[in-house]
């Protein structure tokens, strides 16, 4: 392209109706607290959340306090104490965190630590960088004051010997019905947005995976301006489209939550084929107060605290 045209196109980008829809200011949402958790867990992490927000705390502070609920619920076979195994018995976390001034923290392939989101926000608060993985992350973690436990149930190791029987990595290892990973977004009665997204990732995968949940920009993302999104689900197809990036670079265009979760799922839809067995789904809270949701499949829920009241809901599939 000459020189001059080039000039030439990039006025014409400059001034489309998208990019000015972006520079909107959005109405904020104020002293009326927020907080959206994926999937039933998101309930009790809510109300944990809401304490710090009634305290008048901050977002940041009400979704690690959120998420730290389901991390140390044996239980939960998805998320930190209990989480089920990779393909060789080791339980490995992921986990970030994003506050509403832009700062990130993570921490991926991380064992034996019971609350990686805490790992996560000392990552971003004690350091210059963002994501610490493995040993490393294990090491800054021991460092930090956090004890060293086994993470493995009773319940999950059985699981895990279960599958072993009869199961090789090449003809199951993938999505199954059971990975609940939990994100949760938080506006406080400033206004400002937080989000936090702990795992432990897909059931018997290959040692050493890491999945979207630790990585800023897929597995969760806050852009405190414009508003924040998280996912659950199928890792690698959240990866492969910077999912929730993408659903906040749409709202920042105009898109409502709603809207932009829903184009997000259908762009990993679009980009199987038009049709797959694997599961996303997105939230999104909006500066607005606004929420967003969408799924590619059935089963989708999600906790939603607000004016007061703390509820689960289903989430209609875009397949
Ligand atoms: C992962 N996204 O490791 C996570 C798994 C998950 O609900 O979300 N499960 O790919």
């Amino acid at each position: 392209m000459k020189r001059r045209n080039f000039i030439k196109a990039g006025a014409v980008g400059l001034a489309s109706p998208i990019l000015l829809a972006g520079k909107k200011k959005m109405k904020v949402n104020k002293n009326n607290p927020i907080i959206v958790s994926t999937w039933l867990h998101g309930i009790p992490a809510n109300e944990a959340s809401i304490k710090v927000l009634k305290k008048n705390g901050s977002a940041l502070d009400a979704v690690e306090a959120g998420v730290r609920v389901t991390e140390a619920d044996a239980e939960n076979q998805s998320v930190g104490l209990g989480g089920r195994p990779d393909s060789e018995g080791n339980v490995t976390l992921d986990a970030c965190i994003m506050d509403s001034d832009g700062n990130a923290g993570s921490v991926a392939f991380l064992q034996n630590i019971k609350h990686p989101i805490s790992v996560a926000r000392k990552v971003m608060e004690k350091t210059d960088h963002v994501m610490l993985a493995g040993k490393g992350a294990l090491k800054f973690a021991l460092e930090n004051g956090f004890k060293k436990e086994n993470l493995l149930t009773e319940q999950s190791r059985k699981e895990w010997l279960e599958w072993k029987k009869d199961n090789t990595i090449k003809d199951s290892w993938g999505p199954n019905d059971d990975h609940d990973t939990i994100t949760s977004l938080a506006q406080d009665n400033d206004g400002n947005l937080s989000g936090a997204c702990t795992t432990s990732g897909l059931a018997y995968k290959l040692h050493g995976r890491v999945g979207d949940s630790p990585i800023i920009g897929a597995g969760m993302y806050v852009d405190n301006e414009v508003g924040a999104a998280g996912a659950t689900g199928m890792g690698e197809l959240v990866m492969k489209t910077c999912g929730s990036f993408l659903v906040v670079e749409l709202m920042r265009q105009g898109y409502s939550a709603m809207e932009a979760c829903n184009e997000a799922v259908d762009r990993i839809i679009k980009q199987e084929g038009g049709k797959t067995k694997l599961q996303v789904g997105y939230i999104a809270l909006g500066k607005d107060g606004s929420i967003g949701y969408s799924s590619i499949q059935k089963g989708f829920q999600y906790a939603l605290y607000k004016n007061g009241v703390n509820k689960l809901f289903d989430v209609k599939s875009l397949l």
